[in-house]
């Protein structure tokens, strides 16, 4: 059995990161180690969340763990608290990293052209230095403008989003994959470029006017999940995306409207069998 490396915050109440990787991740096949960065009360959309930073529970986990003669088959790294744990991702990939591990870097920081409320520029640059040391990375438009400098645009051509992808290829990743793109009326979708290739792959569907939290930490969680069953990437990005949008599809029916996450757990049964 394959096994998943997962660092990211666990947000107990809302649906994201964490609470969305495990579950999936496992439900996939695929064992998920868990790296808890920090215990908020609920994700960063709620007021009034508490959040109690676990920075310094890393050093000693990670070297308990070294001393084990753990391996990794994958390391997939979320939301992340503070510069300072970006700097100790860094860490952990040398020591955990080579040639038989595939790193996986989800820049989570922010959408809609804004960073979350627990980031500034800084924290921005930084995850940008990070995505320098990943085999694949999936920032969304609003993360790739904010670690690439280039403007962020609601309106964009297919020039736009190649130029993106150029600058986000110029950071380091081998494989750089853009998330919520948009090039035609009513659908969205991803675009990735492979360096080795210089091959571009676009996948859209159906857009659905809808935004959860959390959808991009099942995107994410089936993706890798997927390319550790042995998909090649681009199916896995397919599979995600159509997955990614099904659900949230589902979730608008909910009458009990969980506006703090979606309905994964419904759609669990199908993304099983999901090919
Ligand atoms: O997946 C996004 C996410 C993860 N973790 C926390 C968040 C968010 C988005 O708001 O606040 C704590």
């Amino acid at each position: 059995m394959k096994r998943i490396l997962t660092v990211q915050d666990i947000s107990c109440l809302g649906k994201c990161s964490l609470t969305i990787a495990l579950p999936v991740i496992s439900a996939l096949g695929v064992e998920a180690v868990i790296l808890p960065t920090a215990v908020l009360s609920t994700h960063t959309m709620f007021n009034g969340w508490t959040c109690k930073d676990l920075s310094d529970q890393i050093g000693p986990i990670t070297e308990h763990w070294k001393r084990e003669g753990v391996k990794f088959d994958a390391i997939y790294t979320g939301y992340l608290g503070t510069e300072e744990q970006i700097e100790q991702m860094k860490q952990l990939f040398s020591d955990f990293g080579g040639d038989d591990t595939l790193i996986f870097v989800d820049p989570a920081m922010g959408d809609k052209g804004k960073l979350y409320p627990a980031f500034d520029m800084a924290y921005a640059k930084k995850n940008a230095e990070l995505c320098a040391c990943a085999d694949i990375i999936v920032p969304n438009i609003t993360e790739a403008a904010f670690m690439t400098g280039m403007e962020y645009r609601e309106e964009y051509d297919e020039a736009y989003v190649k130029e993106m992808l150029s600058r986000l290829d110029e950071l380091g990743a081998k494989i750089s994959i853009l998330t919520g793109v948009s090039l035609e009326e009513g659908k969205t979708g991803v675009m990735g470029y492979e360096r080795a290739t210089g091959e571009y792959y676009l996948y859209q569907n159906k857009k659905i006017d809808a935004a959860y939290h959390g959808t991009g930490d099942l995107f994410s969680s089936i993706v890798i999940g997927e390319i550790m069953k042995g998909m090649d990437w681009r199916d896995a990005l397919r599979i995600a995306a159509d997955h990614t949008a099904h659900t949230i599809e589902v979730t608008l029916k909910n009458p009990a409207e969980p506006w703090y996450g979606v309905d994964f757990e419904a759609t669990m049964p199908e993304l099983i069998s999901a090919k």
